[in-house]
């Protein structure tokens, strides 16, 4: 559909206004909030990933993409919430204890956003505690952590320790991601699976909650 399609290409190109009009448009036309969700604004995203995984794309156009996505979700959650759309699934996500680097975070849960999930944003400097305490809050399937320093990563097995204890840990996947993180050390404090990019989140972490 002519509508669907320029909404996608819009969100492709960053167009933050543009993406706003024509959520607005469709929903004018009174289309199904879960089409111009799947159809238009994560369609979009799936395809921004696609094009950052190509070398197509880099970080800055990935972020404005998903702030165009993030306005268009704006103008559409009511009506997704009137009509009872499920999110894909809910991911409480930060960055751990002493680290303040936010920016990948944030463009981590921007996609995940575009991927259909639900956010709980916890921002930066997170303790374990704040993170077990969010978990029994809001009841996510997956737990995401962010390090940028190697002097903060210890915090990431803290605060899986930290989940351990709380007797929450087999509740909720845990994906961590950041520069200096590997999959190895994933492996090693027992976190479920590492992503390298915000591109790779949304693709693991949906594969994760759909058992996949
Ligand atoms: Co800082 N900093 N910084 N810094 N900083 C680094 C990380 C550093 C590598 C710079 C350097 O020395 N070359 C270095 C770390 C060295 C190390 O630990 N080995 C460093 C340092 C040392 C510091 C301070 C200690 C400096 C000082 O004060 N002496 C200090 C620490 C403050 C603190 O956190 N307590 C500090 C401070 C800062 C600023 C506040 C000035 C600022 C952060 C602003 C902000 O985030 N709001 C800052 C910045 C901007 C950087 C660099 C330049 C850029 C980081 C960034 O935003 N990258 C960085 C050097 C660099 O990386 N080139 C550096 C862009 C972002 C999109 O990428 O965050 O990697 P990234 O996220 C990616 C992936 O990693 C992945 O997906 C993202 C998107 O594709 N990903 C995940 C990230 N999280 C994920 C989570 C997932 C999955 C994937 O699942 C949950």
């Amino acid at each position: 559909m002519a509508l669907l399609d320029d909404l996608k290409q819009n969100v492709i190109e960053g167009n933050a206004p543009g993406t706003q009009s024509l959520v607005k448009q469709a929903m004018d036309a009174k289309m199904p909030p879960e089409k111009i969700l799947n159809d238009g604004l994560i369609s979009a995203m799936a395809e921004v990933g696609r094009l950052f995984e190509a070398g197509e794309y880099f970080v800055p156009e990935m972020l404005v993409a998903a702030r165009a996505m993030k306005r268009g979700l704006e103008l559409l959650r009511p009506a997704l919430a009137a009509a009872n759309v499920q999110a894909v699934g809910k991911v409480v996500i930060g960055t751990v204890q002493g680290d303040l680097h936010d920016i990948g975070k944030n463009l981590v849960a921007m996609m995940l956003e575009g991927a259909g999930f639900e956010i709980v944003d916890l921002g930066n400097d997170v303790s374990p505690q704040k993170f077990v305490d969010a978990v029994n809050a809001h009841k996510p399937n997956l737990v995401g952590m962010s390090a940028l320093l190697t002097t903060t990563m210890p915090k990431m097995k803290t605060t899986v320790e930290a989940l351990n204890a709380a007797g929450v840990r087999s509740n909720v996947k845990v994906m961590i991601g950041g520069a200096p993180v590997t999959e190895k050390y994933a492996t090693e404090i027992g976190a479920d699976f590492y992503a390298p990019d915000a591109s790779a989140a949304a693709t693991r972490a949906k594969a994760a909650v759909q058992g996949k």
